[in-house]
């Protein structure tokens, strides 16, 4: 047991955080026209900055890493220049940013990709999930499975991908491997049926998601890389027979890399932290560098998982969007306010920029 508090600060990479408090990545679908956050995305995040550590949300490496409307990309000039306005409001707040890097896979739709090509895939398996397109929710399409010479194109979408973070004034970058996109397809034999070096066996379906994290790594520095994994979760129709095998095996080549943090989603994402087994205590130990736990915290259980060992930062998601000074409230015990579902996914200002803190000023 530690005497460790939520609200000391704490060291990540090179970075001193505020706090243990991390805001988690959440897809708001409000880039503009170019798929460029907006001013909106400035203000929203910077009301947000008193958090230890802001994962701002999924971002397109490329065109075909679309999966969603309005979800925004880093792969423009136009999108850098929209997020360093965003960083260097978080930055004059104090605050500390980093960018979710982002390639859906499969879950996307012939409307949103390059020349209403197929969505790409490891193995030609359409997802039984929906996404969100032309104002509506649609069955996403049938992907078609990535040619082996394809690869280091995705993995070369990543590094430029990052470096353009970096430029866009980001801390560092968080690698999306979670949630049943494309790092995590790979990873996962529900969608990984391939018979070359990327498919079959537990070392060749983690290699897609291990060398990006290298590529990345390599071009910003492993002190500036992170990753999101959610080993169990079911989202985006993803299943995976050997989660254990896996992901200790993934964890474990990543910390040889020597990558700063991983993410990890403890059970269905924004779903039961015990949707099935898993050793998310025996995961911890196998990474000497930072373990952010995600996934139904409350104070209560972050503070006897902190006191424990089990992590040293805690991402909260939902209660983000409601509560812009979640961490003033966590402090002081006072109420959080509730979410309005119903402007979760795209949409202006309402429920997105007008959610009030509790003391005029934050
Ligand atoms: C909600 C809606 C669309 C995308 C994820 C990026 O699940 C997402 C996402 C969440 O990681």
């Amino acid at each position: 047991m530690s005497n460790k508090t939520l609200f000391e600060s704490c060291t990540l990479g090179a970075l001193t955080l505020a706090n243990r408090i991390v805001m988690a990545p959440l897809t708001r679908n409000r880039a503009g026209p170019g798929l460029v956050p907006g001013e909106l995305a400035a203000e929203y995040y910077a009301q947000r900055a008193s958090a230890g550590l802001l994962i701002a949300e999924a971002t397109q490496v490329s065109p075909q890493a679309q999966g969603y409307q309005d979800t925004p990309g880093v792969y423009t000039d136009a999108q850098i220049a929209g997020w360093r306005k965003v960083t260097d409001a978080v930055h004059d707040k104090g605050g500390r940013i980093f960018l979710q890097l982002w390639h859906v896979g499969r879950i996307s739709h012939v409307d949103l990709q390059p020349g209403g090509a197929a969505p790409v895939a490891p193995s030609a398996i359409r997802a039984p999930t929906k996404t969100f397109v032309n104002n509506r929710f649609v069955d996403v399409s049938e992907p078609r499975a990535l040619a082996l010479d394809e690869i280091p194109g995705v993995i070369a979408d990543f590094r430029k991908a990052a470096a353009n973070a970096i430029s866009a004034g980001f801390d560092g970058v968080e690698i999306h491997g979670a949630n049943g996109y494309l790092l995590d397809q790979f990873a996962k034999d529900g969608a990984n049926k391939r018979t070359d070096a990327y498919g079959g066996s537990v070392e060749n379906r983690a290699r897609l998601m291990l060398e990006v994290a290298e590529a990345v790594a390599d071009e910003i520095g492993p002190e500036r890389t992170g990753i999101r994994l959610s080993p169990v979760s079911p989202a985006n129709g993803i299943s995976c027979s050997d989660p254990q095998a896996q992901f200790d095996y993934i964890v474990d080549k990543l910390d040889a890399l020597g990558i700063v943090y991983i993410h990890v989603v403890e059970g269905a994402t924004g779903g039961p932290r015990d949707v099935a087994p898993f050793d998310f205590e025996g995961l911890r130990r196998r990474f000497s560098n930072i373990y952010i736990a995600n996934n139904g915290y409350d104070r209560d259980l972050a503070e006897t998982r902190l006191a424990a060992g089990h992590a040293d930062l805690f991402a909260f998601g939902r209660p983000f969007i409601s509560n812009p000074d979640l961490v003033e409230r966590l402090k002081t015990a006072a109420p959080l306010a509730e979410m309005d579902t119903a402007t979760l996914y795209g949409g202006g200002a309402a429920g997105y920029t007008d959610y009030p803190a509790l003391s005029p000023g934050d």
